[in-house]
């Protein structure tokens, strides 16, 4: 299969992010793709291609056309207010707080539309984040005509980012913008299946009320595990989309003993769905040696990941999300590329 992928990435490289009471280098950084990059080619894994450049309009399909804006404006405005660095919120909105006012002030707008400390914006982060979402396209567009599998290798991630607010190192959902891309180019019904180990809340934020895009993910319990406030096994879908959104939280310490029959259980409602095209938000952070997340994977079971994919049988874009064991990224992300292409 084609990968996708642009050296922009590295135009968002942060000095650090707030994480566990420190403020530390962050997590999410540009060796992530580089180490991705260097394991395809390794096994040769197929031609690694450029993006082609989308309209803005892709991306307010999805997203309000304000969060775009902003991110877009964000650090000139930052830099304006007589601030350095990165740009950064300290102040959130709670319960009964308003959401109908935009604030003027740079400080206003993050508290606005960013959710938490995780999403540093730096002079050059657009560029990253507008050319991700073009790397996510033209991946769809690849599998649109007629490829069986292709692989986004988006930086920064996505899946995080609902329709009108941004965080957990996530900006655009470059995984929803593809979906709905294929949509508007033909397709009926689209399933997105998030493997990554958070909760895709801003990917089942953005589908919630919709029966075209099924959208599944397997996650950490947010009983106890970011981003929290979202992504309960009864958290179902509403109105037209009740029945089209499944969440599968599983404890912390969960091996593929529990994470494969979950796996499985979500393919299977994604068989039931009959999708046209299947996205797939691949995160690896759910290896046993990920610095921030508390899942037991093996390098092995991202080879039986994707041969349960393959098993689906329809055309399926890979989008990458998550992964921060960056010993182990290349190997476990292309594993799973693997497994579902030799299956
Ligand atoms: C992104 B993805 C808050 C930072 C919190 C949490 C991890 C985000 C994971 N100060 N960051 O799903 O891999
Ligand atoms: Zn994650």
């Amino acid at each position: 299969m084609k990968t996708i992928h642009s050296d922009d990435h590295r135009l968002h490289h942060a000095a650090g992010e707030f994480i566990f009471g420190e403020f530390r280098p962050p997590f999410e950084k540009p060796e992530r793709v580089e180490l991705v990059i260097e394991r395809i080619g390794e096994v040769g894994l197929g031609e690694i291609i450029q993006p082609v450049t989308y309209p803005d309009a892709k991306i307010t399909a999805v997203h309000d056309a304000g969060l775009v804006a902003f991110l877009e404006s964000c650090h000139r405005e930052w830099v304006a207010a007589g601030r350095k660095g990165d740009a950064n919120s300290f102040s959130f909105r709670a319960r009964r707080m308003r959401d109908d006012r935009i604030p003027t002030h740079v400080d206003g707008k993050l508290a606005h539309y960013a959710f938490d400390q995780g999403v540093p914006i730096t002079a050059t982060s657009w560029t990253a984040i507008r050319t991700a979402v073009d790397v996510a396209l033209t991946g769809a567009d690849l599998v649109l005509k007629g490829d069986t599998y292709a692989f986004s290798l988006c930086r920064p991630p996505g899946h995080h980012a609902g329709k009108d607010y941004y965080g957990g190192y996530c900006y655009l959902n470059n995984a929803a913008i593809a979906a709905q891309h294929a949509l508007d180019s033909g397709a009926k019904r689209v399933a997105i299946l998030d493997v990554d180990y958070h909760h895709g809340n801003g990917t089942q934020d953005i589908f919630y009320d919709r029966s075209d895009v099924f959208f599944a993910s397997l996650h950490g319990d947010p009983e106890t595990e970011y981003p929290f406030l979202l992504g309960w096994a009864d958290e179902r879908g509403v109105g037209a989309g009740e029945g089209f959104n499944a969440n599968y939280p599983l404890p912390w310490g969960s091996d593929y003993s529990s994470w494969g029959p979950a796996h499985d259980d979500a393919c299977r409602r994604i068989e039931a769905f009959a999708p046209d095209i299947v996205i797939v938000s691949l995160g690896v952070d759910t290896f046993k040696d990920d610095p921030i997340s508390k899942f037991k994977l093996a390098n092995e079971d991202y080879l039986k990941m994707g041969e349960r994919i393959a098993k689906i049988g329809r055309p399926t874009l890979f989008v990458m999300e998550g992964g921060y064991a960056v010993a182990d990224i290349g190997i476990n992300a292309v594993n799973v590329l693997q497994g579902c292409q030799n299956a």
